[in-house]
């Protein structure tokens, strides 16, 4: 395995799935397997999961992580090609990319969608860079248009929890005040649509995902029809796709309070678990007795990503023996 960042990189569903109870019920059976590794998690944005989990699984492997902040512990650093260097970044991915890549055997890489250029993000061009000048496996840790590790950590979550062999999974779309990536929701949909779950997507009009990462999904823009009968909700926010219109691609079309989940959301569905990756805005995504009441998996699901990433990272260690 020599990146991660679909569905389709993980291969087998249920041989992954199965792979992650394994290490989930023996997180420290491998130690060995990570020996003088070294592992660069690189942010160019904020985290608290993906940074912590990522540590922890790599520990777990007997790996060592190695975490740089772009920007403020290190020069910032250019992304785009051919630009005159005039401005405030001292230093160039096309240089900073091989020198991290000679210090460590993988790299996982955080980078935001600009969610000014929809082209420029849906090509993820700043991944894309890694995986050319590293020369080593490229791991998103939530770039611009995808968030594999979540995806993951939520399949592992659903497949833990779910009573029925086929549940239903709405995914909805909910108001925030400032505008956010579709990486989740279009991980989500992907994992999801390679997983045997029935899958509802609801959102205001003008929210759509890119199809390339919905395909076998219903859409319904009723959210409580939605939402009827649902044995998970997952909530999230995400700004305007572009899909139709490219020019309202990263704009906020709505901020309608009424998408909110709250108790009477819930009160329609199937006594559904609520699900969201955090970190949550509370009383604009979800109410507090949602989010506080038992049905919620917010922590175990967080609590997961040390799970799924484990699996992505033992699979690489593995490929490089
Ligand atoms: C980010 C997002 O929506 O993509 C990270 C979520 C894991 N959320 C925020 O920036 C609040
Ligand atoms: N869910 C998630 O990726 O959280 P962080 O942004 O805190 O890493």
């Amino acid at each position: 395995m020599n990146k991660f960042f679909h569905v389709s990189d993980i291969g087998d569903i249920n041989a992954a799935l199965a792979e992650a109870r394994q290490v989930k019920q023996t997180p420290y059976a491998w130690k060995h397997l990570g020996e003088n590794r070294t592992i660069m998690l690189v942010f160019f944005n904020s985290s608290l999961r993906t940074r912590l989990s990522s540590q922890k699984a790599a520990l777990n492997l007997g790996m060592s992580p190695i975490v740089l902040n772009i920007g403020q512990d290190s020069w910032k650093l250019e992304t785009e090609m051919g630009v005159v260097m005039d401005g405030d970044k001292s230093e160039h991915l096309r240089e900073a990319i091989p020198v991290m890549a000679s210090y460590c055997d993988i790299i996982g890489v955080r980078s935001f969608a600009g969610l000014k250029d929809r082209e420029f993000d849906y090509a993820e061009t700043i991944l894309s860079q890694f995986v050319q000048y590293a020369g080593k496996p490229v791991i998103s840790l939530e770039s611009a248009t995808v968030h594999p590790c979540q995806a993951f950590a939520d399949l592992i979550t659903i497949d833990e929890y779910k009573t029925k062999a086929r549940p239903k999974v709405v995914l909805t779309w909910a108001p925030h005040p400032r505008a956010l990536p579709q990486a989740v929701p279009n991980s989500f949909a992907e994992w999801m649509g390679a997983a045997d779950v029935d899958l509802v997507i609801t959102h205001p009009h003008g929210y759509e995902l890119d199809p390339a990462f919905t395909a076998g999904a219903r859409i319904e823009y009723d959210q409580m029809k939605a939402l009827e009968g649902a044995d998970f909700v997952y909530a999230k926010n995400w700004s305007c796709p572009g899909v139709t219109d490219p020019s309202l691609y990263g704009q906020i079309l709505s901020k309608d309070m009424g998408w909110t989940v709250d108790e009477a959301h819930m009160a329609v569905t199937d006594n559904a678990h609520f699900m969201h990756c955090l970190p949550v805005r509370r009383n604009m995504i979800v109410s507090d007795g949602v989010i506080d009441s038992p049905r919620s998996l917010v922590i175990p699901e967080a609590a997961n990503r040390v799970v799924s990433i484990q699996v992505v990272m033992k699979r690489m260690l593995e490929s490089l023996k």
